[in-house]
């Protein structure tokens, strides 16, 4: 048996580790465990299946074996075809994602109301769709239809490239990289990674370069913004995380995925009169919606909706055998789900037929019958609940945060301060000062997921505090936003942890020291803030002092945020390390030689506190540069 003293940080997920050993239920660290050791061919990306003449390997560690792939194929390239291929598939996960969000915007003109028109109308002029003597739900379908033939249009550039700075907009044009439709540029990755088409190390990442940008500024940008108009922009709430919000006497539902098409429904359906009274009459005091993941940061945003837990609580959440069931959509569901939940009574219900799980319930959501399917998933739940059997176990481990920190949010909290201060309002302005004076060294994005070869939650929390401590602003997504407001850094309090800097900044604008700024897609939010402030000082995004981090990261999506993340000027620090140190070559194009390219790179740095010492040094030679 592992020591889950050292494998975890989070008190919640000691104890039920500990639950899930006495019951012999395998985790995702057990069967890491029963992994080693991993291939170290496929660990340094030196393992080649692109065709039926493979699989290829290249040998380092001797001088014996093959130094090529029976193609010819060099390490530089079998490495760099795996990291573009992988950067695609990410690129896809998210921009499939927007395409979604953007189809059911589309679908949902005429029948419901649009949450946020004053996001919708600003998209629509952005895009040069013509809003006078048009309702609000004619514009939402023709920004739907813009939106989707983003994917797929012939000719010209994506439409939201336009936000980046100018010197940004022209590099990526000098450079080739100015991406054109999503699809196009994640099929042409496919196609020039296919054996014996690119060779070039060098041609084959500026490929995957495009591929990524067309997520964050495409694709991630589209779910983001569409989600906004559709259910609301995120607006600052308090809310509660950790297992510990799943409630022993009511009917326990953890929605669990990426999109909130379907999280939306499931939260709408269980206060649904009816389906309570059931809950009643089965014994359950109510119905306890909590989320996992992305989809649980989503719908914490918007909603209040509890935060349950992050990538690796998925099976533990099931191991409190107090989840009456798990529904779930796309990514980041692991396939043990079904096993595990085997063992106890909890449903598995997939919605997505892009996910089906062999074991679970498949239940298939459709946006456009969405409130009645949603009432069908929470009426299994709830039929679920008399059937609980064994030891039921909620951890009392939770805590308090405050999140919703949306674009939108951020300027209007700035207002508050500039309007004092007679500033024009609606600018980043109080936020360049803070930068400029020094009180704020700079900001960090930590994000990404949670993987065994680092320690859960402690990579992000070790990382977020450094930094706090150096008076630098954090800012957060993904699992990342788990494993931070788990630790308590979203509340009030945290500001014990800052300088006096950052603490004096968080006081004038009573927010905590790290923001909640929403799910993997919500990078994007990102991205427009720090193209604000840049287009402010008039500057490039490069010039900021800024960078991210994601310590934990472990899937394809998280290789794309990185690279469109380099691709846009930044300093991104990976606790983990892409499957490319097999080739020094693509290792030093990477982690070098794009800066003087791009303005950002990728450094490597497992240990979350030189990784905190290396960001303070980059922030401290972009200031001066800046002659701040
Ligand atoms: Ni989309 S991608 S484990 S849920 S952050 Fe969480 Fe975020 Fe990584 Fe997945
Ligand atoms: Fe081997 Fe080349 Fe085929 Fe890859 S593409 S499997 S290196 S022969």
């Amino acid at each position: 048996m592992i020591n889950c003293e050292l494998f975890t940080c989070d008190a919640a997920t000691k104890k039920l580790y500990e639950k899930a050993k006495k019951e012999r239920i395998d985790t995702v660290w057990d069967r890491a465990l029963a992994m080693q050791p991993q291939c170290g061919f496929g660990e340094m990306g030196l393992c080649c299946t692109n065709c039926s003449m493979g699989p290829c390997r290249i040998v380092k560690v001797s001088d014996d074996g093959p130094k090529a792939g029976i193609c010819g194929a060099t390490e530089d390239t079998i490495a760099s075809r795996n990291f573009a291929r992988a950067v695609a598939a990410g690129s896809a996960a998210h921009s499939d994602h927007g395409r979604d969000i953007a189809l059911a915007l589309y679908h949902a003109t005429g029948k419901i109301r649009v949450k946020d028109e004053e996001k919708l109308f600003k998209i629509a002029g952005e895009w040069g769709i013509a809003v006078e003597g048009k309702d609000a739900s004619r514009i939402a379908r023709e920004v739907a239809e813009k939106a989707l033939s983003e994917f797929g249009k012939i000719f010209g550039k994506l439409l939201f490239l336009k936000r980046a700075p100018h010197k940004r907009q022209n590099l990526w044009d000098e450079l080739g990289v100015a991406p054109e439709a999503i699809d196009r540029e994640i099929v042409e990755v496919l196609h020039s990674t296919h054996m014996g088409s690119d060779a070039d190390y060098r041609n084959i990442i500026r490929q995957a370069i495009r591929a990524a940008l067309s997520d964050g500024w495409g694709g991630s940008m589209i779910g983001t913004e569409l989600s906004d108009v559709l259910f609301g922009t995120p607006v600052p709430r308090k809310v509660e995380a950790n297992l510990g919000v799943l409630k022993k006497e009511c009917v326990n539902i953890v929605v669990h995925g990426h999109e909130p098409t379907l999280s939306e429904a499931i939260v709408m359906a269980a206060r649904d009169p009816e389906l309570l009274e059931l809950a009643k009459k089965q014994g359950a005091e109510g119905i306890n919606v909590v989320g996992m993941c992305c989809t649980g940061n989503e719908i914490a945003m918007r909603h209040g909706i509890p935060m349950a837990g992050d990538f690796f609580q998925q099976e533990l959440a099931i191991v409190t055998g107090a989840v009456e069931a798990m529904i779930v959509d796309v990514q980041c569901i692991m396939p043990s789900l079904a096993t595990v939940a085997k063992c106890y009574h909890t449903k598995l219900i997939t919605t997505s037929p892009k996910a089906k799980v062999p074991g679970a319930i498949h239940m298939e959501f459709d946006e456009q019958k969405g409130l009645d399917i949603a009432k069908r998933i929470v009426k299994e739940a709830v039929m679920n609940f008399k059937n609980r059997k064994g030891e039921v176990y909620i951890p009392d481990v939770k805590s308090e945060g405050e999140i919703g920190y949306s674009l939108e949010a951020i300027i209007k909290i700035l207002d508050r301060v500039t309007n004092s201060f007679a500033h024009p309002s609606g600018t980043v302005k109080p936020l360049v000062d803070a930068i400029k004076s020094g009180v704020l060294r700079g900001a960090v994005a930590i994000v990404g997921c949670n993987n065994h070869k680092q320690p859960h939650n402690s990579c992000h929390v070790t990382l977020a505090k450094e930094l706090l401590r150096r008076d630098i602003l954090v800012v957060t997504t993904g699992c990342g936003a788990h494993s931070c407001i788990k630790a308590g850094l979203m509340s009030k309090e945290a500001r014990k942890y800052c300088g006096k800097g950052l603490a004096t900044v968080c006081e004038l604008l009573d927010i905590p020291p790290v923001l909640h700024m929403g799910s993997c897609v919500d990078i994007s939010r990102i991205l427009v803030l720090l193209s604000e402030v840049a287009n402010y000082m008039g500057v490039d995004i490069s010039d900021l002092p800024v960078a991210a981090a994601a310590p934990e990261w472990m899937s394809e999506k998280a290789q794309s945020i990185g690279l469109y993340a380099v691709a846009s000027g930044i300093y991104v620090v990976l606790g983990v390390s892409p499957a490319v140190t097999g080739s020094e070559n693509v290792t030093n194009y990477l982690t070098k030689d794009l800066e003087s390219v791009l303005g950002g790179r990728f450094e490597i740095e497992k240990d979350p506190v030189k990784a905190a010492e290396k960001i303070a040094v980059h922030i401290e030679n972009k200031r001066k540069r800046l002659g701040i």
